[in-house]
C-alpha cells in the first residue's frame, strides 16, 4: 500500500431520520480510499456520526485514531498481502471498531479488486441477490407513518422495521397491525429502554412481531436475558454485540434469538464473518443492520448480506431512499420484488464517484504509507 485519502463526508438526507438517539438530517461519515503502487485503489465507510449518540465513535475520534494510531501502524505494515491480516496489525488498539472497519473495508476492496473477483465471493457469500427491510424513523405522527408503510409496502420492500421510543411503541404497531395485517413487521427501540419498561414489551409481546431489537441500554447483555425470558418475541440485539465475544456471551445468557450485524459495528468483514460462523453453527439467525450509509458503505452491508446465514430482510434500502445524491455508480436500487442484485464486477462491484466526494467533502487528508 502507497497511500491513503481520508474524507470528512457529509450526505444530505432527503428526510430526517429520527431514533430514540436523536434526529439525523446531515449524515456525517468518514470515507477512506487506500492506494496500492499499481494505482488501483480501495475504498471503505467508516459510518460514524458527528457526535456519540448511536456509538461513542465520532468523525473526530476516528480521524485522531487513524492519524495518531492506525496510519502509523500501516506504514510499519505497508506490505500487508491481506486484509485479514490487518486485525492483527491493529490489535494493540482496544476499540475504534468503526475506525477499523472503515480502514479494513478499503482493504477487502483493494484485495478483491487486485484478484479481479467481487468481494462477496471473496468472503464466502453464496447469494446474487438480497433481501431488503426497510427501517422507518419515530415519525410521531399516525397519518404520516401509515403513508410511509403504505409506500413501502409498495416499493416492494420485504418487512417493515419501526424505530420506537418511550411514548411511540404500542399505538403505531397497534395501527399498523390494524391497517396491514400479517406483514412482516419488527421494531428498534436503539437502548431506550429499562426494565422498569417491562409492561410496554408484555404489550408488544401481543402483536406477533418478528423480532424486538434492542430494548435495554447499549452494552447490556445481562437485562436483555432477564427481558427474553418473559417474552415470546425473539430479542434481536444491535448495539450491545461489538464482537463474537459478546456474541458467544449473550448467546450463553440467553439475551438474544437474533442478531443484527452491522460490519462496521463489529470492527469489519473478519469480525462479521466470525459472528457469522459462531451463529450458523448454533443456528442463530442473523441479518446485516446498517447507519445510513453512503453508497460505499453499503457495498459491504450488501457484500455481507450474501452470505448463507443471513436469514431475514436486511436494513439496506435503496440509495434514493436515504439520498438526492449518490456517490457510486450505478446506484444502489430495489427490484420490484424488494430485492438488490449483487455486483459481479471486481471488488464491490460499483463506480466511486470521487469528485462528487471531493465537492461534498468537508476535510480531507492524504497520508504515504510506503
Ligand atoms: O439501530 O439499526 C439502527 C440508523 C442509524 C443508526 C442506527 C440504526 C439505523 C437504522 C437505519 O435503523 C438502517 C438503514 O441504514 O436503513
Ligand atoms: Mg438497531
Amino acid at each position: 500500500m502507497k497511500k491513503i485519502r481520508l474524507y470528512h463526508f457529509v450526505a444530505r438526507l432527503r428526510e430526517s431520520f429520527e431514533t430514540s438517539f436523536g434526529k439525523t438530517i446531515d449524515r456525517h461519515c468518514v470515507l477512506v480510499a487506500v492506494e496500492d503502487s499499481s494505482g488501483l485503489i480501495g475504498w471503505g465507510e467508516a459510518p460514524v456520526d458527528d457526535g456519540p449518540w448511536y456509538s461513542y465513535e465520532t468523525v473526530d475520534t476516528t480521524l485522531y485514531v487513524y492519524r495518531e494510531f492506525i496510519i502509523p501502524l500501516l506504514k510499519k505494515h505497508s506490505g500487508i498481502e491481506h486484509p485479514v491480516e490487518f486485525q492483527d496489525i491493529v490489535s494493540s488498539i482496544r476499540g475504534y471498531r468503526m475506525a477499523k472497519a472503515g480502514i479494513e473495508f478499503a482493504l477487502w476492496d483493494l484485495y478483491a479488486k487486485s484478484l479481479g473477483k467481487p468481494l462477496y465471493k471473496l468472503i464466502g457469500g453464496v447469494r446474487d441477490y438480497i433481501v431488503s427491510g426497510v427501517s422507518i424513523g419515530v415519525i410521531g405522527d399516525m397519518d404520516r407513518l401509515i403513508k410511509s408503510v403504505e409506500y413501502y409496502l409498495d416499493r416492494g420492500y420485504r418487512r417493515v422495521k419501526i424505530k420506537i421510543k418511550p411514548g411511540w411503541d404500542v399505538e403505531p404497531v397497534k395501527t399498523i397491525r390494524k391497517l396491514f395485517g400479517d406483514i412482516p413487521l419488527q421494531v428498534d427501540a436503539n437502548a431506550a429502554y429499562t426494565l422498569f419498561d417491562k409492561h410496554v414489551f408484555l404489550e408488544l409481546d401481543k402483536y406477533g412481531l418478528t423480532m424486538i431489537e434492542q430494548p435495554l441500554s447499549y452494552e447490556d447483555l445481562y437485562e436483555h436475558s432477564i427481558l427474553q425470558s418473559m417474552i415470546k418475541t425473539p430479542i434481536c440485539l444491535d448495539e450491545s454485540i461489538k464482537s463474537l465475544s459478546d456474541a458467544i456471551a449473550g448467546h450463553r445468557l440467553g439475551s438474544y434469538r437474533v442478531i443484527n450485524v452491522k460490519p462496521a459495528r463489529v470492527g469489519g468483514i473478519l469480525e462479521t464473518i466470525k459472528i457469522h460462523d459462531y451463529t450458523m453453527m448454533h443456528n442463530i439467525p442473523i441479518w446485516i443492520g446498517g447507519m445510513l450509509e453512503t453508497g460505499i458503505g453499503r457495498a459491504f452491508q450488501v457484500a455481507a448480506a450474501t452470505l448463507p446465514n443471513v436469514r431475514y430482510p436486511n436494513d439496506i434500502s435503496e440509495s434514493s431512499r436515504y439520498y438526492e445524491e449518490e456517490i457510486v455508480e450505478p446506484p444502489w436500487t430495489l427490484r420490484s420484488n424488494g430485492t438488490i442484485e449483487v455486483p459481479k464486477k471486481p471488488g464491490i462491484g460499483v463506480e466511486v464517484l470521487e469528485e462528487k466526494i471531493e465537492k461534498y467533502a468537508k476535510r480531507k487528508y492524504e497520508y504515504k504509507l510506503a
